[in-house]
């Protein structure tokens, strides 16, 4: 990492989608990082006129070839990262892109979120051939963080929407040795236990692949966005220094809780969680 020392600001490389309505991808990475004080520098994957989440008309800007300029741009004036941070990508293209930028970023630390579907569906603009790749740039992160659709999609087998422990211990096992055996982060979300939902993590980094849930009341409301407002906490808190385990366990029960205040407050689920005023809960 460039900057290791704790509280000073890190500068992120954030490999996100810019959906030009509601509370997805950059429009929650970029709030939530800057909020910590840190540099987020977007390489943008594509613009969109809304998340592709309950919209059936949006508009759709491949930006492979831009991003391959920015990259080149930013190696000329040798650019360095502490941490490169991927989630929504637009094209299979894009997924060399992302492996090229790790590469020369050595010693930064990779979060990749493979962005692919929710609910057990695929996003309408996912092909069969970025999820093959996928796992590529899976087995490249420190840290992985896929919901419970993509974690399956990932590791090959049938969506089942409540595995239970020793499923979701099958899982994390399979996801480990398919995306690589580095030291690695496996966080998959979106695991209902009764009245309750989170994450269970797996944190090869500390303490050799236990698996931890953590979990907070479930929010019937089913709001897009959670899982980039999860990973841009969870990305923070280990740049700080903090455990994914304990920074996962804050960042469930704020979403919980925020999840909570925009039903009462009844604003369109599709805009996403109202977060922005909530975020001083978080430092
Ligand atoms: O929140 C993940 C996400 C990111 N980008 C786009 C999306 C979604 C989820 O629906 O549609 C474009």
């Amino acid at each position: 990492m460039k900057n290791s020392t704790s509280g000073v600001p890190k500068t992120i490389a954030a490999v996100h989608d810019i959906s030009c309505y509601g509370r997805c991808s950059m429009q929650a990475v970029w709030p939530v990082l800057s909020h910590y004080g840190h540099l987020v520098c977007p390489l943008p994957t594509a613009l969109l006129s809304t998340h592709t989440g309950g919209f059936d008309h949006f508009t759709f800007l491949d930006l492979s070839s831009e991003m391959e300029n920015i990259l080149d741009s930013w190696r000329g004036e040798d650019i360095r990262f502490d941490a490169v941070y991927s989630g929504f990508l637009g094209s299979a293209r894009q997924i060399g892109t992302v492996l090229s930028l790790i590469g020369s970023q050595s010693g930064a630390l990779v979060l990749v979120d493979p962005v692919m579907g929710d609910n057990g569906e695929i996003y309408k603009t996912y092909t069969s051939e970025m999820c093959e790749l996928m796992h590529r740039l899976c087995a490249r992160a420190d840290i992985i963080t896929p919901n419970l659709t993509e974690a399956c999609l990932l590791a090959g087998v049938p969506y089942d929407p409540q595995p239970d422990d020793a499923a979701v211990a099958g899982l994390i096992e399979r996801l480990d040795s398919l995306c690589g055996k580095s030291a690695r982060t496996i966080a998959v979300t979106g695991i209902r236990r009764g009245d309750q939902i989170g994450v269970a993590c797996s944190d090869t980094r500390n303490g050799g692949g236990r698996i931890e849930y953590r979990l907070a009341p479930y929010c019937e409301t089913f709001f897009p966005g959670c899982g980039d407002l999860l990973a841009s906490v969870l990305l923070a808190g280990v740049l700080a220094g903090r455990t994914a385990s304990d920074t996962l366990g804050q960042a469930v029960s704020f979403i919980s809780e925020v999840s909570y205040k925009t039903q009462r407050l009844g604003t369109p689920p599709r805009e996403g969680v109202v977060f922005e005023n909530e975020l001083y809960r978080l430092i």
